[in-house]
């Protein structure tokens, strides 16, 4: 099922792009001071959020994984992010804070609508593999169009389709890879390395592309691979050169279309490795405890 939903993500952009001024609405006003949340995948997209809506000026915006919110703390809206609508540490949250909330889900029907104040029902996306991909994006694509950069978006549905063609042999054949990027891109850099584990059982690693070079950097080698999102922090890709790793970065693409490479890679390295990309091991559809 994965190749099969990874190839809808341009499409699903652009339908987000052009229907956004309707989930704008729900979503918290500009200046509101905005907690986002989700478990996995949908933490990694609320990070990304969470940077691209206090960079672009719309105001205080913190993530945090389900498990972590700080009940004690003063927020305006509560945004929170689930294609399941059934995780536990989701609905727990939603079921406790007295704050406003709004889900993203995929799932009709499920918990979080009857529980959250306001919900975006994104099922059209929703997905049948386990491993998350086009959800996951095409909630950012809705975030990152809901803070005014639309017009980027066009061009990451463009870049999307790229990355849809370009031959991934070699990335997938790297004995390990560690995803960098930078302000919204880590969170990027967090769901690249995420797939590769789900999908590939792989061992892959993420961080802030400056913090890397504070101790990560030395399991860098040859035969392994160094993926940066977005904008390179000068020096940083030199000192990855001087390890002989690979150094994967699509400077010209969007970072949401390297991002679709990077789900292609974790689906490719599954199939070379006899696994099926869709149902990892350990893993199932929703997490309930
Ligand atoms: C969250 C999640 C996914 C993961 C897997 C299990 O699900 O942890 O990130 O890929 O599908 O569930 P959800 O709360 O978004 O449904």
């Amino acid at each position: 099922y994965v190749s099969a939903e990874i190839v809808t993500q341009p499409d699903l952009w652009r339908q987000m792009n052009d229907s956004i001024a309707q989930y704008a609405a729900v979503l918290p006003a500009a200046g509101q001071r905005v907690a986002v949340v989700g478990c996995g995948t949908s933490w990694f997209m609320a990070m990304a959020y969470a940077a691209l809506r206090e960079d672009g000026g719309h105001g205080l915006t913190d993530a945090f994984a389900g498990s972590e919110f700080p009940f004690g703390r003063s927020y305006d809206a509560v945004v929170v992010i689930s294609r399941s609508g059934t995780t536990t540490e989701v609905l727990d949250l939603i079921s406790r804070t007295d704050l406003p909330t709004v889900a993203i889900t995929a799932t009709p029907g499920s918990p979080i609508v009857g529980l959250a104040d306001q919900t975006i029902m994104l099922d059209f996306a929703d997905e049948q593999s386990v491993v998350q991909t086009r959800f996951a994006t095409t909630t950012l694509a809705l975030l990152r169009a809901s803070v005014g950069l639309g017009d980027e978006l066009v061009k990451a549905a463009k870049d999307a389709e790229y990355a849809l063609t370009v031959d991934v042999t070699e990335l997938a054949a790297l004995e390990q890879v560690t995803y960098l990027g930078t302000r919204w891109t880590v969170g990027l850099a967090h769901e690249a390395a995420l797939k590769q584990r789900e999908a590939a059982s792989a061992w892959t690693e993420a961080y802030p592309a400056m913090d890397y070079r504070h101790g990560p950097i030395a399991i860098a080698q040859p035969g392994r691979g160094v993926w940066l999102f977005g904008d390179a922090p000068e020096g940083l890709l030199d000192d990855v050169a001087a390890t002989g790793a690979t150094i994967v970065h699509h400077a010209e693409l969007d970072p949401m279309a390297s991002l679709v490479i990077a789900q292609r890679v974790a689906v490719a390295k599954a199939l070379a490795l006899g696994l099926n990309p869709d149902q990892p091991r350990s893993l199932t559809r929703s997490v309930i405890l």
